[in-house]
């Protein structure tokens, strides 16, 4: 079994007005980044910000194919993973701005947010933490004989740890309903893939444990559709798992303050000529006939619902001293008290 280049995108079936919505969740995604940057900046979060910011297709290509039934594990850039999955940016600005209406209660952060009733089973501090816990999940389906699907978002540092290659292993042996999303954006940290791997491909690993291994343009968000719909089909047939890997490149630091220093300015350049949200507009605009008025609603109707949500953040309270410890352990399971 190789590992396969995923079908360059046609886009048969992305309508003018599917495309609009596909646009409009990328926008979301990278004007909700932009906005929480400049918050930080005038002391309103109290926490890290890793921006997820050139690397929206990825999420919304994927997060698109999904049902309701289906779960996602996230990482430490999480934010266009859970908002790709429908969360609420009003309860996300909340979480970061450390207040009561956030999604961990204003406890969490940008690191730690979850929302199980979306099926997003959180973002992750722990690098390629967020692989198992997919994986579980995706061993309960198979177990239940749920047709649920898992999804592991990582990166391609994270493809080094042994948590990763573990549950490879044991998601090809047991044939789970697994997919896992490598968003290889070139980096780990400040160190460059050249500097912590060998491959060129992260998707070459798949072969060695007996999956699929699909290499896609991460900036197309047809194309990561596209080969999303077949790991997914593969996936609730019972046939096991798939790993997809998205080229892709983050535009910002590796956390909002890194100057990114360590990144040849051609390169970076070279990348930021194919923003997602960029090719897709003028892809829409070519050949889908969208009209400039059109880009500029998507545009206006993402600011318009960020500046509403960021007034109602910015009126919850702040988290009581004396509640510190509630909310830490699980204290009932099934309506059963554990202690
Ligand atoms: C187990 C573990 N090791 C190291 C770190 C420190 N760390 C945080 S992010 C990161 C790089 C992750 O790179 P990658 O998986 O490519 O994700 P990206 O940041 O590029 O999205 C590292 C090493 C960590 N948080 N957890
Ligand atoms: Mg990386």
């Amino acid at each position: 079994m190789n590992s396969s280049t995923g079908s360059t995108s046609t886009g048969i079936s992305v309508t003018l007005e599917k495309g609009l919505e596909l646009l409009e969740r990328m926008m979301l995604i990278r004007r909700f980044e932009e906005r929480a940057a400049q918050l930080r900046a005038e002391g309103l979060i109290p926490g890290f910000l890793h921006p997820y910011i050139g690397q929206e297709a990825s999420a919304v290509g994927i997060c698109d194919v999904l049902s309701p039934q289906d779960v996602l594990t996230s990482t430490h850039r999480g934010h266009g993973h859970m908002i790709g999955r429908g969360a609420d940016p009003a309860r996300m600005y909340a979480e970061l701005f450390a207040r009561v209406g956030g999604y961990n209660q204003g406890k969490g952060g940008s690191l730690h947010m979850i929302d199980t009733e979306l099926g997003f089973l959180g973002a992750n501090g722990i690098v390629g933490g967020g692989i198992p816990i997919a994986g579980g999940a995706a061993l309960q389906f198979k177990r239940t004989g749920s047709d649920a699907v898992a999804v592991s978002f990582f990166g391609d540092g994270a493809s080094n740890e042994g948590s990763f290659h573990e549950t490879m292993n044991m998601a090809a042996l047991w044939k789970l309903p697994i997919l896992f999303v490598c968003e290889n954006n070139l980096y780990g940290e400040f160190t460059r893939q050249s500097e912590h791997m060998v491959l060129k491909d992260v998707a070459d690993r798949a072969p060695a444990y007996g999956m699929p291994g699909v290499v896609v343009d991460g900036n197309d968000v047809i194309a990561v559709r596209e080969v999303t719909k077949v790991a997914v089909e593969r996936a609730r047939n019972g046939d096991g798992p798939t790993l997809i890997e998205t080229k892709t490149y983050r535009h910002r630091g590796h956390f909002e303050g890194d100057m990114a220093k360590y990144r040849p300015k051609e390169e970076v350049e070279e990348w930021m000529k194919r923003d997602p949200l960029l090719t897709f507009s003028t892809w829409l605009s070519t050949e889908r006939d969208a009209s400039k008025a059109d880009l500029a609603d998507v545009r206006s109707r993402v600011d318009t619902r960020l500046e509403v949500a960021i007034a109602w953040a910015k009126e919850q309270a702040h988290p009581l001293a004396e509640d510190a410890l509630n909310h830490v352990y699980v204290e009932s399971f099934n309506g059963e008290a554990l202690r």
